[in-house]
């Protein structure tokens, strides 16, 4: 029997809406990798027929360091929306989120579109502006766990995303070190060399994904590169920053 890619959209859906945890899909249904990206399409959708509109895409488990905490060792990745914006030191809802965490990231503002395969150098023409970042990843699974299908089919754990002040294109991001704080703490230390060995990688790799799925990465387009740490469980009543050498920080509040 075929898989119903659109009850599975409901599914995650209204996990995402309603802040609840579900079973991990797989659980009870068997797809492939290939339908888990057409239920995330699916859960789009759904999204936009409700207003939002697609302002880019994330890349997944471009680290070793996320790869070995979610046990995953493949890279996916998923869609973005302007719902999920979170502004520059804004102050996040904490019960609208299943168990929210967060990790470093680096965004690329693209100038131009992507189409296929890339090498890293053609990918980073591409780029108008680098800025530091920071993903809310929300898995709508029960304890945070699942399989490869399950995160892609849950638009790979994507919830939100704050992005920091907008710099040169120029700037060399091979090696740069940051740090998140909690409550000016450092909770996680990296450097964007984890990200593949270097984030222009990431966006060569995230103009091949979408192809495989029929899409190119659009001008105007916010693209993340991927955790370089770890993610951390955020609580309620934080300030979380991330600071990104020669870039500069990016930071938001959850609420009490
Ligand atoms: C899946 C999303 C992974 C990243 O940056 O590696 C991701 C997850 O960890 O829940 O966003
Ligand atoms: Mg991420």
């Amino acid at each position: 029997m075929s898989v119903d890619i659109q009850k599975l959209a409901k599914t995650v859906l209204n996990a995402q809406r309603s802040g609840t945890a579900i079973p991990q899909l797989s659980e009870t249904e068997s797809f492939t990798l290939e339908e888990a990206y057409r239920v995330q399409v699916q859960s789009i959708e759904y999204r936009k027929v409700e207003g939002e509109h697609r302002v880019g895409m994330k890349m997944g488990f471009t680290s070793r360091a996320k790869m070995v905490q979610m046990g995953v060792d493949d890279m996916i990745w998923g869609r973005l929306t302007n719902a999920m914006l979170v502004e520059d030191g804004d102050t996040i809802d904490f019960s609208k989120y299943v168990h929210p965490r967060v990790e470093p990231e680096i965004a690329y503002l693209l100038g131009a579109p992507l189409e296929g395969p890339v090498s890293p150098t053609e990918a980073m023409n591409a780029v108008d502006a680098i800025a530091p970042a920071m993903e809310i990843i929300d898995s709508r699974y029960q304890d945070f766990k699942f399989t490869v299908e399950d995160v892609v089919a849950d638009n790979s754990s994507s919830s939100g995303f704050v992005v920091g002040p907008w710099c040169s294109p120029d700037t060399d991001v091979a090696n740069l070190g940051m740090i998140m704080e909690f409550d000016g703490r450092p909770v996680q230390i990296g450097s964007s060399a984890a990200i593949l060995g270097h984030p222009a990688r990431a966006l060569a790799t995230a103009s091949r994904m979408v192809a495989e799925e029929g899409e190119r990465l659009e001008a105007g387009w916010i693209i993340l590169a991927g955790g370089a740490t770890a993610a951390e469980a955020l609580r309620p009543g934080v300030s979380v920053r991330n600071s990104v050498e020669n870039l500069g920080s990016v930071s938001f509040n959850v609420s009490a």
